[in-house]
């Protein structure tokens, strides 16, 4: 056997055997690590992507229109994963982009809220920031404002049912369900955009 095959089998075993090793809940997809007997050798390691998923938003007016949702007993728009508003669903361990598809207002997507389930209810004047908060998808997180026609990404981690709502337009009718679960599917899309 070549040194180079040799090398070739241990880098696959020492591959396998950090992708075992990190499991299905890690945050982070990158590592480095020494090769057995070569410890000059360092090895990175770039696992493959998470799962992507993408939501759009504007406002109701601008063209998604308003859902009643029947299973969350509310009238949600605002954000859509397919061409109108509706309730978003979306598994764990998803990178998510958000995109501004408006051409001319700044938008935002805050979590006003978790709930157990139906109704959703959503409070009255929230406070809701447009300062980005960083980190996974929770209670209380902030994209920051996002300029018509740009995007921010975010991290799906913790399953739940979040309220969520435009930090500028929530009273505009900028107010939907984000439910983060396993096999989770997108809700009823409004049927036709209000303008
Ligand atoms: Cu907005």
């Amino acid at each position: 056997m070549s040194k180079k095959i040799a090398f070739c089998i241990a880098l696959a075993g020492a591959l396998l055997a950090a992708c075992a090793g990190h499991g299905i809940t890690g945050a982070g997809n990158t590592g480095t690590f020494a090769m057995p007997g070569e410890p000059d050798l360092q090895v990175t390691y770039i696992l493959p992507n998470h799962k992507s998923g993408t939501v759009s938003e504007e406002l109701p007016t601008e063209g998604l229109g308003t859902v009643k949702d029947p299973h969350w007993q509310a009238t949600l728009g605002g954000y859509t994963q397919q061409q109108f508003s509706q309730a978003l669903g979306f598994p764990p361990e998803t990178k998510l982009i958000i995109k501004n598809i408006s051409t001319s207002h700044p938008h935002t997507l805050n979590v006003v809220g978790k709930i157990a389930g139906p109704p959703a209810v959503f409070p009255k004047n929230p406070k809701l920031s447009t300062t980005p908060s960083g980190g996974p998808l929770k209670n209380g997180y902030a994209s920051g404002i996002i300029s018509p026609g740009k995007s921010v990404t975010v991290n799906l981690e913790k399953p739940g049912n979040y309220l969520i709502g435009c930090a500028f337009h929530y009273t505009f009718g900028m107010q939907d369900v984000f439910v983060v679960a396993v096999g989770a599917t997108p809700g009823p899309q409004a049927t036709h955009p209000a303008r």
